[in-house]
C-alpha cells in the first residue's frame, strides 16, 4: 500500500518540506511540498535521495557495545548499563571536566539535538564541551555577542527584498545557505538579479555562485577582515558612512573610525589582491544602493581573522544604514524564541570566563575549540584531569576537526567513550557503545535553530513520517535516557526529564512579568499542554510562551501544537520586521561598534596589513551533493564530480609540473595526503581546493560504499594550532600547503591512516 507523508528535510539549513511516499513502511520517494509555506516545492539532489539515505543498510539498526575489544549488537537496556558504568565513576573519580562532550552539526537537524544536549552539559558539569561551532560560525557569534550583547542575534541578509547582496566566502549554490536558511537560496539570488539588484561574490574560487554574479572578486584567502576593513574605512573618509534610524542606538562610531584609520584600500590592497579602486568602488557601490546587505559565511570565518572579518560584516551593514531595515540584514523573530523583552540595557556578553587545560585557549559561548580537543585528552598537566570519558553525539571529528590522526590515537586512549550516531565511522569506532538513532523517516522534526535564521518568519512541524520499527528508540529518548545515565539518574523514567524542564520553565515564567502567563499557575499550565510525549509537550510549551504563541489562553488566536497540526504545511508569519534596539543585550543597551576584545585584535590585523603570503594555500570547496562527512555512502550522492580531487590553477600546475588527473601530494603542518589533481582556472592563482568529510579508509568501520571511494581528509593538512584567536575556531582556509607531483606507483604506497589502536 503507497500513501504519503511530510518531513522537512533535515540535510542543510534550508529546511525544504519533503513529500515522502510511503510503501510496506519504507520511504521509495520523495518530492519537494509544494504546499510548503516556506519551501514552496524546492528540492536539491540530497532531499530527493531521502529515501537512499533513511534505508541506507549501512545504518545501525541495534546498540553496539565492546566486548572482549570486539564491538558487539547489544540491547538498550544493557547498552545503557554500560553507558552509567563507564561515565559515573570516571566522573565521580576525577571530576566533571574528564567528561568532555563532543556536538556535531546534525544537533542542530534534529529536535533531539536541540531539546537534550544542553541537559546533558548542565547536568554534567563539565567545562569540556566542543563542538562543531568552533570548525564553523564561532567567529559569528563572537562577532553577534560583543557588538549585540547576544551571541545568538544573527542578523539575516532580506534575499527576497534586498537591492544588493555582497556575498563573501559562501557558495550557496552549493550549499544552500548557512545562518541564512533561505529554501532555493539559487532562486531567491536569480530572482534578485530579476527585479534589477545586483550580487557581488568575493571567493577566491569562481564558484557556481560567483558565475551567477555581476561581479567576481577572487580575493587571497583569508584577508577579507582586510577587504571588509578597508571598505568600512571608504565610507567613514568618503562621508558616506550614514546609519539613518540607528544612530540613537550606536555606541563608539567616533572610535570605529579612528580604530579603521590604518585600513586604507591601498594599504590593504597588496594583501588582498584586490585593487584599491575595486575596493573603493564595492563601498560605495554598498553605500549607494537602496537597499544592500553584506552577508559573510564559512570562507569568512574559518581564517586568522574570523571574528574580525564576522564583525566588519556587520559594521558595513550598520554604517550604511541596513542593519535591521527591510532589503539589509534583520533579525528574524522565530515561534520558539523567548517572549521578547521591553528595550534596555542586557547582561552583556564574556568571553574567556575559563581556559582550557592545556593551550589556555578562552572559552566562548561555553566551548572550547574542537582543535584542542586532541590535547584536551592526551596531554597529562598540572591544572587538572585529562579528559578521559567522552560523549559524542552526531559528531566525526576524526574527519572533520583539524589533525584526525592524532584526535584518532586520542581517543583509542579514554577510558569510555559513548556514541550516539547511526553509523559506525571513524569516530564512533573507538566508542565502547554505540547509540543508533532512527532513520530520520522515523523522527519528528521542528528546526528550533534554523527558524532563528530564516529569511522569512514562519513555522513548520512535522511528525515522524512512518512509525519507529520494532526495536528502534526514538532519538529524543535516546538522549533523554542518556542524560539519566551520565547524571546518576540511570534507570529513572525518560520522561522525568521532559516534565523536569516543563516545571522549571513555567515556574520561571509565572514569576516573569513580562511572560504572558504571569501570575498563572503552574500545575495549571502544565496540564494544558498537548502533544503525544515528552519532546512534543515542550514544544508545545515553547510555541505558546514565545512571541505568536496563545499565551496559554491569553491570544486565543496565537500558536500552540495543535494549531500547528492543524497546518500541515506550515504557517507563514510574514517577512522580517525591524526590531532594534529590543534584541540587544549589551551593557549599555547599545550596538557596540568597538567591543573592548575586537580593539585589541585590531593590532594583529594591521601587521597582516603588509604581508602577502609566498607559496600556495589551501581552501575547502563543498559539492551540492555532499554534507561533510557523511554522505559518502549514499550511491545517488557520489561519483560524478563529487570527488576528492585536489583543484589547482593551470599556471600553478604548469610551473609544478602536475598534469591532470595525476596524483599529487599535499604537505601541510599536520601532515600529507595524496590525491588526485584537477587543473581548473575555477581556482586562482596561488590557491588549491581540497573537499573536507573525506578519507573512510580506516579499519574498523561500517560505511561500504563510502569506502569504496575513501578519498582523503584534508584536515590531517592541519595540526591544530592556527586558530582565530577571539572564537577558537579553527583556521581551515587560506592555509600554506606544499604540492608536488607524485608517480602513480609511489601514490599507491602513500601512508595509509593509523590503524585501530
Ligand atoms: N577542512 C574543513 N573542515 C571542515 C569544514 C570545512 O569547510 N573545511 N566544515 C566544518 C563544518 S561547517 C562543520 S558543521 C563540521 C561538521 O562536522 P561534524 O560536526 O563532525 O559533522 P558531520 O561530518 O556532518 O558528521 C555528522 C555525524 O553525525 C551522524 N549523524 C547523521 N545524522 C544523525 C542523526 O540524526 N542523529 C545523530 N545522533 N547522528 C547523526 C553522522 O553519521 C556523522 O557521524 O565540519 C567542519 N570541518
Ligand atoms: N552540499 C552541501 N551543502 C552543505 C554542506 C555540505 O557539506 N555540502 N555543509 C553544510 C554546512 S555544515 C555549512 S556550515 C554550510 C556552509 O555553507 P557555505 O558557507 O556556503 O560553504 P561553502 O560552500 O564551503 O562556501 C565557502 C566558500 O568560501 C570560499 N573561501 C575559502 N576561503 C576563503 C577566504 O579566505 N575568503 C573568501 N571570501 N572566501 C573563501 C570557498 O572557496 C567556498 O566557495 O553548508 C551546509 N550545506
Ligand atoms: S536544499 Fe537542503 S533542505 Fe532542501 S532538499 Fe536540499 S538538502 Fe534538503
Ligand atoms: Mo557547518
Amino acid at each position: 500500500m503507497s500513501r504519503t507523508a511530510l518531513r522537512i528535510c533535515p540535510l542543510c539549513e534550508a529546511t525544504c518540506g519533503l513529500t515522502l511516499t510511503i510503501e510496506d513502511g519504507r520511504v521509495t520517494r520523495a518530492r519537494g511540498d509544494r504546499e510548503d509555506v516556506f519551501s514552496k516545492g524546492f528540492i536539491c539532489p540530497k532531499g530527493a535521495a531521502f529515501p537512499d539515505l533513511d534505508n541506507d543498510p549501512d545504518r545501525l539498526r541495534v546498540p553496539l557495545i565492546r566486548d572482549g575489544g570486539e564491538l558487539r549488537e547489544a540491547g538498550w537496556r544493557e547498552a545503557f548499563d554500560a553507558v552509567a558504568a563507564g561515565l559515573r565513576p570516571v566522573a565521580e573519580r576525577y571530576g566533571a571536566n574528564s567528561v568532555g562532550v563532543v556536538l556535531g552539526n546534525p544537533n542542530v537537524h534534529t529536535m533531539a539535538g536541540a531539546l537534550y544536549p544542553p541537559l546533558l552539559v548542565a547536568g554534567l558539569g563539565t567545562r569540556s564541551l566542543f563542538t562543531a561551532s568552533t570548525v564553523d560560525q564561532m567567529p559569528k557569534h563572537v562577532s553577534s555577542g560583543l557588538l549585540f550583547g547576544d551571541a545568538n542575534a544573527i542578523p539575516v541578509p532580506d534575499l527576497d527584498r534586498t537591492d544588493h547582496l555582497l556575498l563573501i566566502g559562501a557558495n550557496p549554490l552549493e550549499s544552500n545557505g548557512s545562518l541564512c536558511t533561505a529554501p532555493d537560496f539559487p532562486g531567491r539570488l536569480k530572482a534578485l538579479k530579476a527585479r534589477g539588484g545586483t550580487l557581488t561574490v568575493v571567493d577566491p574560487r569562481r564558484t557556481r555562485t560567483a558565475r551567477l554574479a555581476d561581479r567576481h572578486i577572487a580575493v587571497r584567502p583569508g584577508t577579507d577582515a582586510l577587504l571588509l576593513a578597508a571598505m568600512a574605512h571608504t565610507l567613514l573618509e568618503e562621508g558616506l558612512a550614514d546609519p539613518g534610524r540607528l544612530t540613537p542606538h550606536l555606541d563608539g562610531l567616533g572610535e570605529l573610525r579612528d580604530a579603521l584609520r590604518d585600513f586604507t584600500p591601498g594599504a590593504a590592497a597588496a594583501a588582498c589582491d584586490v585593487d584599491a579602486d575595486t575596493i573603493r568602488t564595492l563601498a560605495r557601490e554598498l553605500a549607494a544602493a537602496p537597499t544592500a546587505a553584506v552577508y559573510g559565511r564559512i570562507g569568512s570565518c574559518t581564517v586568522p581573522h574570523g571574528t574580525l572579518a564576522s564583525w566588519l560584516v556587520d559594521v558595513l551593514n550598520i554604517l550604511t544604514g541596513n542593519l535591521d531595515r527591510p532589503g539589509g540584514a534583520l533579525f528574524p523573530l522565530s515561534a520558539t524564541d523567548k517572549t521578547p523583552r521591553p528595550a534596555g540595557p542586557g547582561r552583556g556578553f564574556a568571553l574567556g570566563r575559563w581556559h582550557s587545560r592545556v593551550s589556555r585557549h578562552p572559552e566562548a559561548k561555553s566551548e572550547l575549540p574542537l582543535s584542542a580537543l586532541a590535547e584536551e585528552i592526551d596531554t597529562v598537566t598540572e591544572e587538572g584531569e585529562p579528559i578521559r570519558a567522552l560523549i559524542v553525539v552526531a559528531a566525526n571529528p576524526v574527519l572533520s576537526a583539524p589533525d584526525g590522526n592524532r584526535l584518532d590515537k586520542a581517543l583509542g586512549s579514554l577510558d569510555f567513550m559513548v556514541s550516539v550516531d547511526p553509523y559506525l565511522n571513524e569516530t564512533s569506532r573507538h566508542a565502547d557503545v554505540v547509540l543508533p538513532p532512527p532513520p530520520p523517516a522515523q523522527s519528528p522534526h521542528y528546526d528550533f535553530a534554523f527558524n532563528t535564521l530564516a529569511v522569512r518568519n514562519q513555522v513548520r512541524y512535522t511528525r515522524p513520517a512512518v512509525p519507529l520499527e520494532p526495536g528502534r528508540m526514538a532519538e529524543t529518548e535516546i538522549l533523554a535516557r542518556l542524560v539519566l545515565a551520565a547524571t546518576g539518574m540511570h534507570g529513572a523514567d525518560p520522561s522525568a526529564v521532559d516534565e523536569t524542564v516543563i516545571d522549571q520553565t513555567l515556574g520561571k515564567a509565572v514569576n516573569d512579568p513580562v511572560s504572558p502567563v504571569h501570575g498563572r499557575d503552574p500545575k495549571e499550565l502544565a496540564g494544558l499542554l498537548t502533544g503525544a510525549d515528552g519532546p512534543e509537550r515542550r514544544l508545545d510549551m515553547m510555541l505558546r510562551l514565545g512571541p505568536y504563541g496563545d499565551g496559554f489562553g491569553a491570544r486565543p488566536d496565537g500558536l500552540g501544537l495543535a494549531r500547528l497540526l492543524d497546518h500541515p504545511h506550515g504557517i507563514d508569519l510574514g517577512p522580517l520586521r525591524p526590531r532594534l534596539p529590543q534584541p540587544l543585550k549589551t551593557r549599555s543597551g547599545k550596538v557596540e561598534l568597538l567591543p573592548a576584545p575586537i580593539a585589541a585584535d585590531l593590532p594583529r590585523l594591521r601587521t597582516a596589513l603588509g604581508r602577502r603570503a609566498e607559496g600556495l594555500v589551501l581552501v575547502g570547496r563543498r559539492h551540492l551533493r555532499s554534507n561533510n562527512s557523511w554522505l559518502h555512502n549514499v550511491p545517488a550522492l557520489t561519483g560524478g564530480s563529487n570527488r576528492c580531487t585536489l583543484h589547482l590553477h593551470p599556471d600553478d600546475a604548469g610551473r609544478l609540473g602536475i598534469a591532470d588527473g595525476q596524483p599529487v601530494r599535499i604537505t601541510g603542518a599536520g601532515g600529507a595526503v595524496t590525491a588526485p589533481a584537477e587543473i581548473t582556472d575555477a581556482v586562482r592563482q596561488g590557491v588549491v581546493s581540497l573537499p573536507h568529510g573525506w578519507g573512510h579508509d580506516r579499519p574498523g568501520t561500517r560505511l561500504r560504499h563510502a569506502a569504496g571511494d575513501p578519498g582523503v581528509n584534508v584536515n590531517q593538512l592541519l595540526d591544530g594550532t592556527r586558530l582565530d584567536p577571539l572564537s577558537g575556531n579553527a583556521v581551515l582556509n587560506g592555509v600554506p600547503v606544499e604540492v608536488a607531483p607524485v608517480a602513480p606507483e609511489a601514490a599507491e604506497a602513500a601512508e595509509k591512516p593509523g590503524a585501530l589502536t
